[in-house]
């Protein structure tokens, strides 16, 4: 069994449909043929302002929503990343080991600290991916299933780990990404060119796992489209019909063109409108589960903690590696 390894931030009250179709449905499928790490990454999420006691609570709300959608905590090790202190050991010698201005080129970073003015910016925001890195390496995964979005910090942990490697010895292992090409990234819905993002997007633009599913019916039959009202798959030239079409496809498991074959002649009232059923059909069970699970906080924290224990016992024996190949004296 290959290792896989995948977080989020606990930044927002509900995931998103760009966060599930774009990862978190992946990190349940691949609990079969796998050995997960899966965390919320809490750490992260202090890279930006948050108040505490909404981060607590948006902490406990991503493992009731992890646990709804199937991932198992018998197969998968699901824990809180501030609960391993080898994270952010590691992350301070993957910092001694980067350039500046490898840091500064991911796109990320920019983008987020564009909003508030780079001197607005923490530190911490600038070297998240860095932290990241460690998250992934002290696990020695084959696979991380992320978005299409976090590409580029995927090729920096490998820079990262290949330096290592090579100026000290082989540690680590090279990860591949695991981004399903079908759903690498949804759209916002009222704007079909950008991605749907929890700090971007307005709130008609991003479908919620746990929003009252009525709404979510509305915001799909609200999609911005186009005015030639024919449907066809064509992300480039149609953006919002294949927008939803992708959605369609991944929640049935049919393909996106053969859907759209099922509306030749018909409007785009009538796509949404079953979409709208279709996403109706998925959430409530989820929500509901989810909403369950929040109601016992001993139980999540039972299971955190259990991840947490299956965790730590992987990532120090990496750290432990890491500190004694980079000449730390060995404590008695
Ligand atoms: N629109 C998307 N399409 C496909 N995948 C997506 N992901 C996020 N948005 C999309 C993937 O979700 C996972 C969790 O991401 P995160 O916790 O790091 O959150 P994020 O990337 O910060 O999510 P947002 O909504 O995009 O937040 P902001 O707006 O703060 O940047 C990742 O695997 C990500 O690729």
């Amino acid at each position: 069994r290959q290792r896989v390894l995948s977080g989020i931030q606990p930044t927002a009250d509900s995931f998103h449909f760009g966060n599930y179709l774009g990862a978190l449905r992946q990190w349940v499928s691949l609990q079969d043929e796998h050995e997960p790490f899966y965390m919320v990454v809490d750490q992260h999420a202090i890279t930006v302002e948050q108040d505490p006691k909404v981060l607590r609570e948006r902490t406990y709300r991503s493992a009731a929503q992890l646990l709804a959608m199937g991932v198992d905590p018998e197969r998968s090790a699901i824990f809180v990343q501030s609960h391993v202190p080898a994270h952010a050991q590691l992350a301070w010698v993957l910092n001694c080991i980067t350039a500046f201005g490898e840091a500064r080129r991911m796109t990320q970073f920019k983008d987020k600290s564009a909003k508030g003015g780079e001197g607005a910016s923490s530190v911490g925001l600038f070297t998240y991916p860095i932290l990241q890195a460690a998250d992934i390496l002290l696990y020695r995964p084959a696979y991380v299933p992320v978005g299409e979005d976090q590409r580029q910090h995927l090729e920096l942990t490998r820079d990262l780990a290949h330096r290592f490697n090579t100026r000290y010895k082989k540690t680590f292992r090279l990860p591949e990404p695991y981004i399903l090409k079908e759903t690498a990234k949804i759209y916002d819905l009222q704007n079909p060119t950008a991605k749907m993002s929890k700090s971007a997007s307005s709130p008609a633009g991003i479908i919620d796992l746990l929003d009252d599913p009525k709404v979510s019916a509305k915001k799909i039959r609200s999609a911005v489209t186009d005015s030639e009202a024919v449907v066809a798959f064509d992300p480039e030239g149609k953006p919002g019909v294949s927008n939803l079409l992708s959605i369609f496809a991944a929640l049935t498991g049919r393909p996106a063109e053969e859907i759209a074959g099922d509306y030749a002649g018909r409007g785009y009232g009538d796509l949404k409108g079953d979409l709208a059923d279709v996403v109706v059909g998925f959430v409530t069970p989820l929500r509901d589960r989810a909403l369950e699970l929040l109601e016992d906080r001993s139980a999540l924290d039972e299971v955190l903690a259990s991840g947490a224990a299956r965790a730590r016992a992987v990532a120090d024996r990496t750290l432990a590696d890491v500190y004694d190949r980079v000449g730390f004296v060995r404590p008695l």
